[in-house]
């Protein structure tokens, strides 16, 4: 679990910068991993259709590629929808997911362990983007460790930040390692309006749902009406940007701090980079992986990339 001291102070920094800002880490309390859940079955929301798509697709080409009986590592696990099927076709001897919420991880790993009654689980509630103490194997001769991190959860890291947990990536996998990582591909900004502005309004309250969780939490009195969800394409940086527009000049109590807020001025609270191939088998490179493998859907939306360490 998040301490809440951790967020207390991450919170009181990211609202005292010019561009408030908060990490879109915090999204993922019980609340808003349900909706991320529901999000994922949305119309327009295509990465997880088509991501799963393409895994049913290779499956035997990425299994192959990632070895039966390995150790799998997967970060930012969630519900473990792809998971279901790698596992299938893997058979790892152990499996570790890594996520932030405990309620997606306790979710994800009861239903997993009733499936697959074979599979050796070790769950790990933590923040991938922190070194972490993850359980240690007996490793066998030939029996690699992999890392799946599916979901272009990546995309949600600055560049340089997704560098250097590439870099740590290589360092936890070892010789012989390997990862396989979901990336959200660059494409027609109205394919991504329409994703990160549903019509249900399900990614609106996701987005205001941080403000319920501070509300909550921190004892802050954000009026969730007073911000409006709003996220766009931008080009330049190749992401998606989400923020919530302060609708009225306002004034936010969290205990002791204050914030202002002026008409129209924004709570920076997700990125979403969107990589061509190249471009994220440039930073693989960078951080001590080959890049061996591309596996796209049909509409060619999303890929999955097979890294091995270099
Ligand atoms: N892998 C799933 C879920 C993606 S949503 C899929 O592909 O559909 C992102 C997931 O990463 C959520 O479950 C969230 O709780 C988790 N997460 C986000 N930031 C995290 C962090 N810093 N450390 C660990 N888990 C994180
Ligand atoms: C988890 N992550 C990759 C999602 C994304 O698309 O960036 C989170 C999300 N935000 C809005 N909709 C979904």
């Amino acid at each position: 679990m998040v301490p809440a001291d951790s967020f207390r102070e991450d919170v009181i920094e990211g609202l005292s910068q010019p561009q408030k800002t908060l990490a879109p880490k915090y999204f993922y309390d019980a609340e808003g991993s349900r909706l991320f859940d529901r999000i994922c079955r949305l119309p327009e929301y295509y990465p997880t259709r088509a991501e799963l798509a393409l895994t049913r697709r290779h499956l035997a080409d990425i299994a192959r590629f990632a070895g039966r009986g390995c150790e799998l590592i997967e970060y930012g696990s969630g519900e473990g929808l792809k998971t279901r099927l790698l596992l299938g076709a893997l058979r790892p001897s152990a499996y570790v997911p890594v996520d932030i919420s405990p309620t997606a991880l306790e979710g994800a790993a009861r239903r997993l362990s009733k499936e697959f009654s074979w599979l050796h689980i070790f769950a790990v509630v933590g923040d991938f983007s922190q070194p972490l103490r993850l359980p240690v194997f007996r490793q066998r001769a030939g029996r690699r460790r992999v890392v799946y991190f599916p979901g272009s959860t990546i995309g949600n890291l600055l560049p340089q930040e997704a560098e250097g947990f590439l870099h740590m990536t290589r360092g936890l996998v070892g010789r012989g390692g390997a990862m396989l990582v979901g990336v959200d591909c660059k494409k027609d900004a109205n394919i991504l309006h329409a994703a990160y502005n549903d019509a249900r309004g399900v990614t609106a309250a996701f987005n205001r749902n941080l403000l319920a969780r501070m509300n909550a939490e921190l004892g802050a009195n954000f009026a969730l009406r007073r911000f409006a969800h709003y996220a766009f394409y931008n080009a330049s940086r190749g992401r998606v940007e989400m923020h919530l527009v302060s609708r009225l000049r306002q004034r936010v109590a969290i205990g002791r701090h204050r914030f202002d807020f002026d008409v129209g001025e924004t709570i920076h609270t997700e990125n979403s980079h969107k990589y061509s191939v190249a471009e994220f088998q440039a930073f693989a490179r960078d951080a001590g992986f080959a890049p061996r493998k591309v596996w796209r859907d049909r509409r060619g939306l999303f890929a999955l990339h097979g890294l091995r360490a270099a």
